[in-house]
């Protein structure tokens, strides 16, 4: 993914913790000795940092830190506590919730030069990787060793691994092995003060007390900076099939995941798309129709496994009520192809404009209802607005994107937004407000709907025993006291 159009941000919570959060030009960071040669200030560099993907973000940076070695990244690290500097780690900028984002005009630490495979072991289906390494360089690399690696997302050739396990990514195949933090075996990360810690010698078993890779996945580099992971792969398979199932609506194709999840042990995905959603890629990026008659809701369905694949899938959607149509693809370009539908979804929302991002899991039994009344309340309150909705039916995972609703000015969002409206209505359905993509510095005003007082005060203390200063990425995850 690259970095979305220029457009007026909303700023974010402003830097609260004990360092005065706003970086000055005359920061004394930039006259520290472990930075030099390390620092990058060239505002047209600096730009396309500071905004997230979606454009909808924008913040401010005096200087971008760009280490490529671990002991560098300690270094850089280090240097922003003796100068209590505030530090925003940055990997791929893919991200959706400003988590990466200096809306405070902190310092950058991109991560990006810290890339490569340092070991990759056929025989215990492991690989360490430095935390600048593409997604799509490590399922490369465990490809070569003949294994593969269990997440995959339509940002692979720009998400970095470090970026993945700060925030705990989900992806396509959530549904079959499991989120990142399931793929950790190790993590080394640098500690605000620059002390490095963590294990890379990738044991499968390892009881020893505080899980630090557990812990650090989904912390948003708001504990540490991961440096260096050590990661399972997951048996390779042999063959792959995937269909695109035609269904009346979103209440069928919950109930069709459901059966599908029963009678599939190797189900790979189960992925939701909406009529208008698949018109629009149709639209935008050419896309020939997948049905004769378009369908108000569409399943994709891929199964990875032994020989005999195509069989057991179309013996799967057999066994669905209320298939209308269906289309099976074996070969790897025609399953490209169906694959596209779902992958160029959010691309194709943000050519119609910056769009409101709300990553949200139901329980299974409330999708449908959420699903309709979301987009009533919605179009009810903006009718100028659109309302795409798209995820993972296997996960209860939808991703909700409000194009049309004018750009907030601060503080709105908390009071009326949109954002406020769709997250509430989460939240009383008994679901979660940020399923996959983190909260960033974009669901801060909300993280309050999922976590209790005695949970938030927990999560504060364990961020003041490890960044006393408060120096790392403040403003994304926790609300400010
Ligand atoms: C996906 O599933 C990503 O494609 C992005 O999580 C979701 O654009 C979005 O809202
Ligand atoms: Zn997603």
């Amino acid at each position: 993914m690259n970095a979305g159009g220029g457009r007026t941000g909303h700023r974010g919570p402003r830097f609260n913790g004990r360092v005065p959060g706003r970086a000055t030009p005359s920061l004394p960071l930039l006259a520290d000795p472990a930075v030099a040669g390390l620092t990058v200030t060239d505002p047209d560099i600096l730009a396309g940092h500071v905004r997230d993907w979606t454009g909808r973000h924008v913040g401010s940076s005096p200087a971008m830190l760009r280490p490529s070695t671990v002991a560098e990244v300690a270094a850089c690290v280090a240097a922003c506590h003796r100068t209590a500097t505030a530090v925003v780690p940055q990997g791929g900028n893919t991200g959706l919730v400003a988590g990466a984002t200096p809306l405070g005009g902190e310092v950058l630490l991109h991560l990006g030069r810290l890339a490569g495979v340092e070991d990759a072991d056929a025989d215990a289906g492991t690989l360490v990787v430095r935390s600048g390494t593409t997604l799509a360089d490590v399922q490369a690399a465990a490809r070569a060793i003949g294994w593969e690696y269990g997440v995959d997302l339509a940002a692979r050739d720009s998400a970095t691994i470090g970026g993945t396990v700060a925030t705990n990514a989900g992806g396509l195949h959530v549904v079959r092995h499991g989120d990142t933090r399931a793929q950790l075996l190790g993590v080394e990360a640098v500690l605000a003060d620059g002390t490095l810690v963590g294990d890379l010698r990738g044991l499968r078993k390892d009881n020893t007390g505080y899980h630090l890779p557990g812990l650090l996945a989904g912390s948003e580099g708001t504990l540490a900076v991961v440096t260096r992971v050590a990661l399972r792969l997951v048996t390779p398979v042999q063959d792959r099939a995937v269909a695109l199932i035609a269904l009346d609506d979103v209440a069928s194709a919950v109930r069709a995941a459901g059966a599908l999840r029963r009678s599939l042990p190797d189900l790979s995905a189960v992925e939701l798309l909406l009529a208008d959603g698949l018109a629009l890629v149709q639209r935008t990026h050419g896309l020939a129709p997948p049905f004769a008659d378009p369908s108000p809701a569409v399943l994709l369905v891929e199964v990875a496994g032994a020989p005999g694949v195509v069989d057991r899938l179309g013996a799967a959607v057999e066994g669905i009520d209320g298939v209308g149509d269906a289309v099976v693809a074996a070969d790897p370009a025609r399953r490209a192809a169906l694959w596209r539908y779902r992958e160029v979804q959010t691309e194709a929302i943000a050519r119609v404009g910056v769009a409101h991002k709300l990553d949200v899991t139901l329980p299974a039994a409330r999708l449908a209802a959420f699903a309709e009344s979301v987009r009533a309340d919605v179009l009810g309150r903006w009718p100028d607005a659109a309302v795409w909705l798209f995820g993972h039916a296997g996960d209860g995972n939808v991703h909700v994107n409000v194009t049309g609703v004018p750009a907030p000015v601060d503080g709105e969002d908390g009071v009326d937004g949109v954002d406020d409206l769709v997250l509430r209505r989460v939240a009383a359905m008994g679901g979660s407000i940020s399923a996959e993509h983190g909260i960033g510095r974009a669901k801060v005003r909300w993280l309050h709907l999922n976590r209790t007082p005695s949970e938030l005060a927990a999560m504060r203390r364990l961020k003041l025993a490890l960044d006393p200063l408060g120096i790392l990425n403040p403003g994304a995850l926790l609300p400010p006291t």
